[in-house]
């Protein structure tokens, strides 16, 4: 699959600082210390409906974490799945009487157009599960044979004890991930399965819907987390830096994504970091697809809303925790972007070297966006009120913004 066009980033002068960031699977940060190429995999979309501030806002996450390593000097190199075949997408098709395959593609064009909208660098590689089954298919013939997934009625189940290392990066109790399992996409009352946990690698094909040649497996469609797996693996190899989602991915499919891997590779960690974004709300609950509580990044820019206020929405709040969308907020964006433009358009003003310092150690500080844009707010005031003679600085803080924060002034 093609991504999204990239909007250029901004050198800056001098060198940015070393990510510290939460770690799930630890409970604490860690500093990261990728080497020349960083490596990230961020889960992508299921496109059975339009971008929502709930993924922009994780999706704004991950695009910080590359924009600091761009600051080290080092590379990138970003993998991003699309979920173009799952339940949800199929029931939804069914649901409109429409191609399932068509709203997939509807649904991922327009993702795109949100991404290059909100400036979000694309991914290098940017698969969909349908293109990556020739290569699930291998992984879980291998897990069967090796004794660590099973058959139960042509389907084929992952078995979660074959990881020693199983739980390790939700560190839930059992019970927890029962009602997990439950609730996003797992079957922990099917009968017959070893454990109630189990995920599903490969289901064998149902009647009227897709399945493709899955070999000694029989036609059938990939399950969830390995579809993941299979991707990072080919993209990204084993032991890469981060793994990333809004932390309703922790459990199960974070951790089961890592045991399938662990398992396949006989090496641990599957990722060096598990980076969660907090779940944005609208009206007291989870804005998700299937409550339909949405608001639309596609809605707000045909309602001529600036994206860069939509971005900066984001960025007023961490990325770790859950907050609410409001008109309230998208209203202290907008206001804040026009102080900022109007501080920024004058020819000389306040230096700017203390405040380039300021937003990064801010971002390298587990992304502290609220911290970094209150630096970039404190340089406005002084510039409206007073300012310097610093011929540089206006463009040096416009750069900083852009390179930084994804936000163009
Ligand atoms: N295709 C899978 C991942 S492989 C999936 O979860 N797709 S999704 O469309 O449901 O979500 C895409 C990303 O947006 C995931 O990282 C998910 O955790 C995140 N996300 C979904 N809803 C919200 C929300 N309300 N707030 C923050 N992030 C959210
Ligand atoms: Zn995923």
């Amino acid at each position: 699959m093609h991504a999204w066009p990239a909007s250029e980033v901004p050198a800056l002068p001098g060198k940015g600082r070393d990510l510290r960031i939460h770690d799930t699977a630890t409970g604490g940060r860690i500093t990261l210390d990728p080497g020349p190429v960083a490596r990230i995999y961020v889960c992508g979309i299921t496109p059975y409906d339009a971008t929502h501030m709930g993924h922009a806002a994780t999706y704004n996450a991950f695009d910080l974490v590359q924009r600091v390593w761009l600051d080290t000097k080092r590379q990138v190199h970003y993998v991003q799945n699309v979920t173009d075949v799952d339940d949800p997408l199929l029931e939804r098709a069914v649901r409109d009487g429409e191609d399932w395959t068509e709203l997939a593609e509807r649904e991922t064009a327009l993702f795109r157009e949100d991404m290059t909208a909100l400036r979000m660098l694309p991914p290098k590689h940017y698969i969909g599960a349908v293109e990556a089954i020739p290569g699930i298919v291998p992984l879980v013939e291998r897990l069967r044979d090796a004794g660590a997934a099973y058959e139960l009625d042509g389907d084929v189940y992952f078995s979660v004890e074959s990881d020693p290392h199983f739980g390790e990066v939700s560190n839930l109790d059992a019970e927890a991930m029962r009602l997990l399992s439950a609730e996003r996409g797992g079957d922990p009352e099917r009968p017959g399965k070893k454990n109630p946990l189990d995920p599903m690698l490969w289901m064998a094909a149902r009647e009227g819907e897709p399945s493709w040649d899955g070999g000694s497996l029989g036609r059938g469609r990939p399950g969830w987390h390995i579809e993941c797996v299979a991707i990072a693996l080919d993209h990204l190899g084993m032991t890469f830096d981060v793994q990333g989602g809004g932390s309703d991915l922790a459990f199960p499919h974070h951790e089961m994504g890592a045991s399938h891997a662990q398992v396949l590779t006989g090496e641990h960690p599957f990722a060096k970091a598990y980076v969660h974004a907090g779940m944005v709300g609208l009206d007291g609950e989870k804005m998700s697809k299937s409550k339909g509580n949405l608001v639309f990044v596609s809605a707000l820019r045909r309602a001529d809303v600036d994206p860069a206020a939509i971005r900066l929405t984001l960025l007023a709040h961490h990325y770790r925790s859950d907050w609410e969308w409001t008109d309230q907020v998208l209203a202290d964006a907008v206001e804040r972007l026009a102080r900022w433009r109007a501080a920024v358009s004058r020819p000389d003003g306040l230096s700017a070297d203390a405040l380039v310092e300021e937003v990064r150690e801010a971002l390298a500080d587990d992304l502290d966006t609220p911290a970094a844009l209150a630096a970039v707010d404190r340089w406005a005031e002084l510039q409206t009120s007073g300012g310097g003679t610093d011929e540089g600085a206006p463009g040096l803080v416009s750069r900083t913004v852009d390179a930084l924060l994804g936000v163009a002034l």
